[in-house]
């Protein structure tokens, strides 16, 4: 049986690179909400509509265990969701804000992530808990571009460029050391951010929650004896099978799903 992916549009296609490097036997089916994307300024209630019919979709294809790769989505999604299929493994994001917290020389973090995600409960829950005892400050930081420029494939123009520049500039300025990308779409501004942040010698981590979602999706498949068995198809293609569809269809879509996944 297959796992299956969901997000708002192609961002979680970086959870995805993550799982087909640590779990290169699976199968995978993802579900790109491309016609109601972005999610990032939509009601709480909206957004968890749309994530129960995306889970229900998924769910009638078989998969075995599901993953929202969708920090908004899963801030307004995921507890109705788990509530909904008790006996499905569900397995949602929230920003890397923890390991970030701990990490902190500074004392000061910032969560780049959707409106839906830092208005949500399960982030600032994590501040409540980790950030508040220990003294962290948290800036939360919003964008309203980010994902559209993901979703029309304009990670590297020298507009975004200019604009991450000058993010990357504030947060050294406040004396962030800690950058945490709360969207599964960002972490295709990574290797610009990191580049950046060499060239312009600030001291600053980014973190993302990718390989964290692919350690806890084999633990749970491991713990519910559900992993698959190396498979030949695997050993002899880059990455594991993807089926990845749409409810939208755009003429540029496939282009920009190769491109996203280096192919
Ligand atoms: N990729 C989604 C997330 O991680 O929050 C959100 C994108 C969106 O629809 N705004």
């Amino acid at each position: 049986a297959p796992i299956g992916l969901f997000d708002s549009g192609v961002g979680g296609l970086s959870v995805y690179l993550h799982l087909a490097q640590q779990l290169p036997a699976e199968h995978y089916i993802y579900y790109a909400d491309t016609l109601h994307v972005p999610y990032g300024n939509r009601e709480s209630q909206d957004i968890e509509k749309l994530t129960l019919v995306a889970v229900e979709w998924l769910y009638q294809r078989g998969c075995k265990l599901i993953v929202i790769a969708c920090n908004s989505a899963s801030a307004h999604g995921l507890e109705a969701a788990r509530r909904h299929y008790p006996n499905l493994p569900i397995v949602g994001l929230v920003p890397a804000l923890k390991p970030a917290v701990i990490a902190s020389n500074s004392g000061h973090v910032a969560v780049l992530a959707t409106k839906a995600t830092l208005d949500g409960t399960l982030l600032n829950q994590v501040i409540t808990d980790i950030a508040i005892p220990s003294g962290t400050q948290v800036t939360k930081y919003f964008d309203p571009q980010l994902v559209p420029w993901v979703e029309s494939g304009m990670t590297e123009t020298s507009e975004v460029a200019q604009r991450l520049r000058q993010q990357l500039r504030h947060f050294a300025h406040i004396k962030v050391d800690y950058l945490v990308l709360g969207c599964t779409h960002y972490p295709f501004f990574k290797d610009f951010l990191i580049h950046e942040i060499k060239a312009q010698q600030f001291a600053i981590q980014v973190v993302d929650s990718g390989q964290a979602i692919a350690t806890r999706v084999q633990s749970l498949l491991a713990e519910k004896k559900l992993l698959a068995q190396k498979s030949l198809l695997a050993t002899c293609h880059n990455k594991p099978p993807l089926v990845f569809y749409a409810t939208k269809h755009d003429e540029r879509l496939d282009k920009l799903v190769s491109r996203l996944l280096g192919e």
